[in-house]
This record gives C-alpha cells, structure tokens and sequence, in this order.
C-alpha cells in the first residue's frame, strides 16, 4: 500500500490534518489504535478558541458546533469570597471562546472524512514507524497488524503515549518538561450549569473548575493529590468538595446531579524540540503537553495542524521544503506561549503543597492585581481566547 501521508492517531489532531489534506487533494490514511466508539466518547477538553472554531467552519466541519456550541464572551475566577468577571467583550473585541466538548469535534471529523470516502482504520496494532534515517535507503513507511504503508511523509498525532515520538532516535531531540505535584479529577454530570459562564475557583483547600457541555450537562474539576484514584472519590465526596470550594460566594448554589463520568489527569507540561525528524512531523500530545488550566492543549494541536496543512500543500505541489523544513520553528513560538499561560495560570489558582504564607500572599497580590487592572486582565483575555 502507498499513500502521501501517513497518519498516526485519530484524535483531533490526525483527523483534522487528514481532512485538511484531502481539501488540498493530499491523499491519507490514518491509523487509529483504538476503536472508534472509545474515540468519540473520549471525554477531554471543551474550550475551542476563536482560531480553532475559524479553522473548523472554514474545512466545512463547524456546522454542528455552531449550533450546538456555547459561544463565551467571559471567564469567572473566584477566590477570596468573591467572583471576578474577565469580560473579553470589553478586553479583546470580536473575540471569543466556543463552549463544545473535543468528542463531538472528533465526531465531526470522523464523519466528515467517512463521508468523503476518507481511510480511516480503527482497532489498528502495532504501529511502527520506519526509514526515517535519510541514509537507510528506503523512503519512510509504517507497519501494521502485518502490513505495510509506504508514505512520502509521516504524520504522528498519537498523542503524549505514543510510539512516533520514541521511534526518533535519541539525542536528536530536547526534552522540555514539569510535574505538578496535583492532579485533576475530572466528572461530567447530568445537571444544568449552575452558571452561563466557566468559573475558576482558588480556595484554600486547592483548585475547581465549573465547566459545561450544553444546557443540560456540565463538567466540573477539582485539584487532587498527584496519587488519587477513582475509588477515593465517591459521587457524594466529589459533589460535597465541589460545593465547599464553588460555594465561596454569597448567594451562589450549585446544582447537583448523575455523574455520567469520572477521570483523574495528572498534571503536566511537556515540550519536545525539534517536532520532527527525516520526513516525520509531529503534531498536538504527541510534540507538547500543557496542564489544562489554560483549555490550550486541543487548540495548540490544531493550529500545529494548519502549519503542517501548508508546508505539505507546498510539498506536493512543487517539491519544495522550505516550509516543512520550518515547521518545529513556526509552532514553536505558539507552543511556548502557551506553555508560559498555562504554567502561569496553573500557579494562579492551585495551592501547592510546600507554598509558605509569603507564596500565597503574592498568589493573592497577583489575582488582586489580574481583576483589577485593566492591562493584566487583557493579558489572560488575549492569551485565553488565542492570539493570532
Ligand atoms: P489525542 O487526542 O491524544 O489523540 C491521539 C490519538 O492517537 C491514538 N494512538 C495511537 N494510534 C495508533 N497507534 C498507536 N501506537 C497510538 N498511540 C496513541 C490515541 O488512541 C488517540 O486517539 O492527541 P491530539 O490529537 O494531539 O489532541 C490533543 C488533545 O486531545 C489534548 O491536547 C486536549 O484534550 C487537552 N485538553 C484541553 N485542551 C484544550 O484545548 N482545551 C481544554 O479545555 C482542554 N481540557 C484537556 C482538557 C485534556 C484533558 N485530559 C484528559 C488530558 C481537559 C482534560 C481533562
Ligand atoms: C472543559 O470544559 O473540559 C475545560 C474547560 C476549561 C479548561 C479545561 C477544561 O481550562
């Protein structure tokens, strides 16, 4: 088998650069090691930024999530007794943030590229990635479950554990990481928000996040110890910590109801450089992790994808490498950027463990300073619904 591009992963990342390809008439094949209902009912991010919902209604995948998605002009971050609107409306005009859950993109996209006529493979094993070497003669390809696909270029979008970064071979790339010493339980619940928009809690017992999926559903998160698990954390413990650190405000109730799902994350920043080697590119988990305090890690895989989307149209076209030849280089910047808001807004609001009262002071200085003054305001704004 031969194909343009050779895709590892079906998440967000290697499905959308495979649609984008076809829309450029770069053929694909994906291979996917999970099957395609795990997929679509993984349950992750929900914050698309302005950049992100543009990219998806301009591939004509967006028409869904322009119906059915929750467009915010506003975060909330609540700590000290008090709720503090950061309303982009004012702070970055025109822009704003889209509320719609990453399974129902990756929905979206798988439909979109089955319609199309699209290969994508589920259920897929023992992906490897072979002939990066320039000097091992043949051109790049993959095995699989016994086959082979040869490619002129190979894509890895398998996310953080995937086998495409380690089949690098080692000293060609720097690694770039931090552990946070907490985590994120995650649930997903049968309950209207108690709020029209996300509230980022401090408090001093840790972290919670309201979050939402539609008028009906609601996501929340709460910072846990780095080693909790799922048996720690009954429903009535989760929703009784939930109202102790969201109900830090007068006059504020939070609703509660089913859990429909429960995961613990850890929490993470990752960066690897370069995000590529030979004629492999990495793209999204597989290349950078941010912790989730910024909703940066979906849309950071997408905009890598637009970068890749060109350099290959360039590619085929003409043979020319310029582009692809700068590729780690132009999602680098954004990748950085990111990792800096996402560090920055992680150490805003968690409490850490070893922090002294001197570190929370100025923990609470710089929230004090964030709500009320105009330029730092604009600051979160413009990096959390995305700079150009
Ligand atoms: P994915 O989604 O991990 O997809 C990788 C795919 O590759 C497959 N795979 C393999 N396939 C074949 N062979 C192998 N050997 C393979 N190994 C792996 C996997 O099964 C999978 O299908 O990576 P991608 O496409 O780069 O997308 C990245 C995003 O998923 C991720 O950055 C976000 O979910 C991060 N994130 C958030 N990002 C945001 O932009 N906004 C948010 O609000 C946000 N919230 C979150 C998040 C991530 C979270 N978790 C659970 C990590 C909230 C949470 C709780
Ligand atoms: C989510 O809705 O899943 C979500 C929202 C904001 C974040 C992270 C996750 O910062």
């Amino acid at each position: 088998m031969r194909t343009q591009v050779g895709i590892i992963g079906a998440g967000p990342a290697g499905l959308l650069l495979s649609h984008l390809l076809h829309l450029r008439g770069i053929s694909s094949v994906v291979l996917e090691k999970r099957s395609r209902d795990y997929v679509e009912r993984r349950v992750r991010a929900g914050v698309l930024e302005q950049g992100t919902v543009d990219t998806l209604v301009e591939a004509g995948v967006g028409e869904r999530m322009l119906r059915e998605g929750l467009p915010h002009h506003g975060i909330e971050l609540r700590y000290g007794g008090a709720g503090h609107r950061i309303p982009f409306e004012k702070l970055v005009p025109g822009r704003a943030i889209t509320v719609y859950g990453q399974q129902e993109v990756v929905k979206d996209l798988i439909a979109a590229r089955l319609a199309a006529g699209g290969d994508v493979r589920f259920e897929v094993e023992d992906v490897a990635v072979h002939g990066l070497d320039p000097a091992s003669g043949s051109g790049p390809y993959l095995t699989f479950g016994g086959e082979r696909l040869d490619c002129d270029v190979i894509a890895g979008c398998d996310g953080f554990h995937g086998v495409s970064r380690p089949s690098i071979p080692e000293g060609v790339l720097s690694i770039f990481e931090r552990e946070y010493p907490f985590a994120w339980l995650g649930i997903l619940a049968k309950v209207a928000p108690s709020s029209e928009e996300l509230i980022y809690t401090r408090t001093e017992r840790g972290f919670a996040l309201h979050s939402m999926r539609s008028p009906t559903v609601s996501r929340f998160y709460l910072q846990v110890p780095a080693d909790a698990r799922e048996e720690d954390w009954p429903d009535e413990r989760i929703w009784a910590e939930l109202k102790v650190r969201l109900e830090s405000v007068p006059g504020f109730t939070l609703a509660t109801g089913e859990i429909m799902e429960k995961g613990v994350t850890p929490m993470r920043a990752f960066v690897t450089e370069p995000m590529q080697y030979g004629r492999l590119y990495l793209a999204g988990d597989a290349a950078h992790i941010v912790p989730p305090t910024g909703a940066k890690g979906l849309n950071l895989a997408v905009a890598d994808v637009r970068v890749l989307t060109e350099a290959l149209a360039a590619y085929f076209a003409d043979g020319s490498t310029a582009l692809l030849d700068g590729y780690s280089e132009a999602c680098l910047k954004r990748v950085w950027r990111a990792q800096h808001f996402s560090w920055w807004m992680t150490t805003l609001l968690h409490t850490f463990e070893d922090d002294d009262p001197y570190a929370r002071r100025l923990q609470l200085s710089y929230l004090d300073y964030v709500t009320s003054s105009e330029a730092a305001a604009t600051t979160l704004a413009e990096n959390y619904v995305g700079l150009p």
